[in-house]
């Protein structure tokens, strides 16, 4: 007989785990991971798991306090992720779904596919409908802000595991320090190798422009987030003006928050984040988006569940690699060749080395 699937419960633990690499951006720098790892108990006795990468420790706190109160609201009800998003969507919609509601309302919907995908006996890109294929993947681990001979040493080290492609934070004071920070990364790296760049948001309008033009000349494979992140008038005139490709979305907030940007023509590319564009349900419809769009999509953090999702978007285009679950799950995803490959396991292939759980815990 087929297991029930009905929400009893939602576990939540809290781990920071150092980063090999800190990561200094514009805003702040990351020095150790908090993640909030989420196990969803079903009465049929399968568990669907996720992490979420909370951004600052006060952030998993917040998650869980939510996942708390969002237990309340659909204990007992069967996992359906369309009807217990929209019973969430109604519990939360006065307070609003956004900031650290959206991340937790997103982890329950990763939780119910992967626990799905189980009781089904398929690997999540198989659930939906997808196969087992090799994802591109860029190093997004370290190259924050820092003198560039740091970098150069730095970007080295991250061509380990065969990676093709690196991201480099930029938004120093100057554009002076921005252009020594991509030539000194170029020319640590052999010339075939991509360089991301991600200014999460440091600058003005007028000020993308004026360094977005110097940096034409760099060879870069994008410029992330330029300007603050929904002023997408000023994102489209930017990506209008410059050659160099611009690229948003770990900021949308759902599926609407996409439609928005591409209405506006924001961004040549894009790239949601699962844990705010509502989990596999919020990411699928973003995928349908993208695909009318034209729009290659990438994937921000979470690489384990993000890798079967850009196997079963159209337009998958590059998988953000960081390491920092790595030390806390059973089976850390490998690169190959710069490569990703979806999880050789049931559901999304996350569950935890206990051990280093125990030791992280905070
Ligand atoms: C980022 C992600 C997580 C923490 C800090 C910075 C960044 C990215 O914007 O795109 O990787
Ligand atoms: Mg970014």
């Amino acid at each position: 007989m087929a297991p029930v699937l009905t929400i009893r419960s939602i576990r939540s633990r809290a781990v920071s785990v150092p980063l090999r690499f800190a990561l200094g951006t514009s805003a702040q720098t990351v020095r150790t991971a908090p993640l909030l790892l989420v196990d969803l108990e079903t009465d049929g006795g399968i568990t669907g798991r996720t992490y979420l990468f909370c951004y600052m420790p006060m952030g998993a706190a917040l998650v869980a306090r939510v996942l708390e109160e969002a237990l309340g609201a659909i204990k007992g009800h069967a996992i359906e992720p369309t009807k217990i998003g929209a019973r969430l969507a109604r519990h939360f919609r006065l307070l609003a779904a956004s900031g650290v509601v959206a991340l937790a309302l997103s982890a329950i919907d990763v939780a119910c596919w992967d626990a799905m995908a189980i009781a089904a006996g398929k690997r999540l890109v198989e659930f939906l409908g997808g196969k087992r294929k090799t994802i591109p993947a860029y190093n997004s681990n370290g190259l924050g802000l820092m003198a560039p001979e740091k970098l150069a040493d730095e970007a080295e080290k991250l061509l380990e595991g065969g990676f093709r492609a690196v991201k480099l934070r930029l938004g120093y004071a100057t554009l002076a320090e921005d252009l020594a920070a991509v030539r000194a990364v170029r020319k640590a790296l052999p010339d075939d190798v991509s360089i991301m760049t991600d200014y999460n948001q440091a600058l003005t309008v007028d000020e993308a422009f004026e360094r977005g033009r110097a940096l034409e000349r760099e060879g870069l494979a994008w410029i992330e987030e330029p300007i603050e992140h929904d002023n997408y008038a000023g994102c489209a005139r930017i990506a209008r003006e410059l050659a160099t490709p611009i690229q948003i979305g770990e900021n949308f907030v759902g599926p609407n928050a996409m439609t928005a940007a591409i209405a506006a023509q924001a961004a040549d590319y894009m790239m949601p984040d699962l844990m705010r564009i509502g989990g596999v349900s919020g990411w699928m419809r973003a995928a349908s988006l993208a695909a009318a769009a034209k729009i290659p999509l990438s994937s921000h953090l979470l690489p384990e569940v993000s890798a079967a999702l850009l196997a079963v978007s159209p337009t998958g285009h590059w998988l953000e690699y960081v390491d920092w679950a790595a030390a806390i799950l059973a089976e850390p995803l490998r690169v190959v060749n710069g490569t990703v490959t979806p999880p050789d396991a049931p559901g999304s292939g996350v569950n935890w080395n206990e051990e280093a759980v125990a030791r992280y815990g905070i």
